[in-house]
C-alpha cells in the first residue's frame, strides 16, 4: 500500500510519523474519512473544506491548497489501484518539543491513507441496529466545538466502549444539557408523522457531509427535513430512526434503550433514503 506523507508516496512500512509529532502527544491536528465510489470520491469538495474550517479553527495552517489537496487525494487512490475505498486524510501540528506550544511546531504533517473500509455487516441494515444511550456526554461546543473534525477522539471513544459493554454497536451521545447531539461516529435522523428531523450541529452534532446529502434527498424526494431539538423520548417515539455517516452511509435503528422504534423493523422511509444515497454515490462525486 501506498501512502501520501508529506510530498512522497511511501510503502505503508515507510509511513512513519515522529513521537515528538503533537498530533501524537496531544491529539492536535484535524482530519477526515472520505469515501471513494466506483471511481468517484463523494463530495471531496465539502469533505476538504470541512478540513480547511477544522484547521482554521484549530489556528493551523494548511500545508496544500485545496487543488494541491484534491491532487494528492485522488493521486493515492491511484497509486493503490483503488476503485472502492475509504480515505483518511490527516493533518497534524508536526513535530515539536514535549510542551504544548504549537508555535514551536515547525510545520505541519499531512498524510493521505486509502484503504478498504470493513462495513456494518449486512444483517443491520436489513435489519437494523440495536442502540443504547451512553453516560459520556458530548463537549460542550464552548470548549471544543463537535463541528471541528479534531484528532481528539476520546469522548467519542469512551461513548464506544460504554456502547460496547452493553452490547451495542453505536450509541446515542447527549450533550451536557441532555438533549441528543449525535453517535459516537455517526448523525442521527428520525422519522415522526412523515417528516425527517435531526439535531442541530449546535447542539454538539458534527455538519455531517452525509447528514447534508440527506437534506438533498429529502427534498429529492419531497420529504419534509428540519433540524429540531431532540431527547431520547423522541426517538423512543418515533416511526423510523437511521443514522448517517460516510463508513455507515445511511443506517436503520430499530430499538433504543431497550425500546422498540415504530414497527421495530426498518421503515419505508429509511429504505427510500438508502436508495436514494446509494444511486447518489454512483454519479455524483470526483473522478480520481
Ligand atoms: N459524527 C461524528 C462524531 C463523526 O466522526 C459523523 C458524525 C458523520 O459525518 P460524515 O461527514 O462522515 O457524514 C462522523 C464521521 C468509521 C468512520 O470508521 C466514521 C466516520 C466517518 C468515516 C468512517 O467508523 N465518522
Amino acid at each position: 500500500m501506498k501512502i501520501y506523507l508529506d510530498g512522497k508516496y511511501v510503502d505503508q512500512a515507510d509511513a512513519k510519523v515522529s513521537v515528538f509529532d503533537h498530533g501524537l502527544l496531544y491529539g492536535d491536528g484535524v482530519f477526515e474519512g472520505i469515501r471513494l465510489y466506483g471511481g468517484n470520491i463523494f463530495r471531496l469538495d465539502e469533505h476538504l473544506e470541512r478540513l480547511e474550517y477544522s484547521a482554521k479553527a484549530i489556528l493551523l495552517d494548511m500545508p496544500l491548497s485545496r487543488k494541491e489537496l484534491t491532487e494528492v487525494t485522488c493521486e493515492t487512490c491511484r497509486q493503490n489501484q483503488l476503485t472502492d475505498a475509504y480515505i483518511r486524510l490527516v493533518v497534524t501540528r508536526g513535530v515539536g518539543d514535549l510542551g504544548l506550544a504549537p508555535w514551536l511546531c515547525a510545520k505541519p504533517s499531512i498524510f493521505v491513507i486509502a484503504s478498504k473500509i470493513a462495513l456494518y455487516p449486512q444483517e443491520h441494515y436489513d435489519n437494523g441496529l440495536a442502540i443504547v444511550t451512553v453516560p459520556t456526554r458530548r463537549i460542550n461546543p464552548a470548549a471544543l466545538p463537535a463541528t471541528v473534525k479534531s484528532l481528539n477522539y476520546l469522548n467519542n471513544i469512551l461513548g464506544k466502549i460504554e456502547a460496547r459493554q452493553f452490547g451495542a454497536l453505536e450509541a446515542i451521545m447527549l450533550n451536557d444539557q441532555g438533549y441528543v447531539a449525535e453517535c459516537t461516529a455517526d448523525n442521527v435522523f428520525i422519522v415522526h408523522k412523515g417528516e425527517l428531523i435531526t439535531p442541530a450541529a449546535s447542539q454538539g452534532a458534527l455538519k455531517g457531509i452525509t447528514r447534508g446529502t440527506i437534506f438533498d434527498i429529502a427534498k429529492e424526494l419531497n420529504v419534509p427535513i428540519r433540524e429540531a431539538d431532540m431527547t431520547r423520548y423522541d426517538i423512543w417515539v418515533a416511526d423510523e430512526c437511521f443514522l448517517t455517516g460516510s463508513g455507515a452511509e445511511v443506517i436503520p435503528v430499530v430499538k433504543l434503550d431497550g425500546r422498540v422504534i415504530g414497527s421495530g423493523k426498518p421503515g419505508p422511509i429509511t429504505a427510500k433514503v438508502l436508495a436514494a444515497f446509494r444511486r447518489r454515490v454512483l454519479v455524483e462525486g470526483t473522478r480520481i
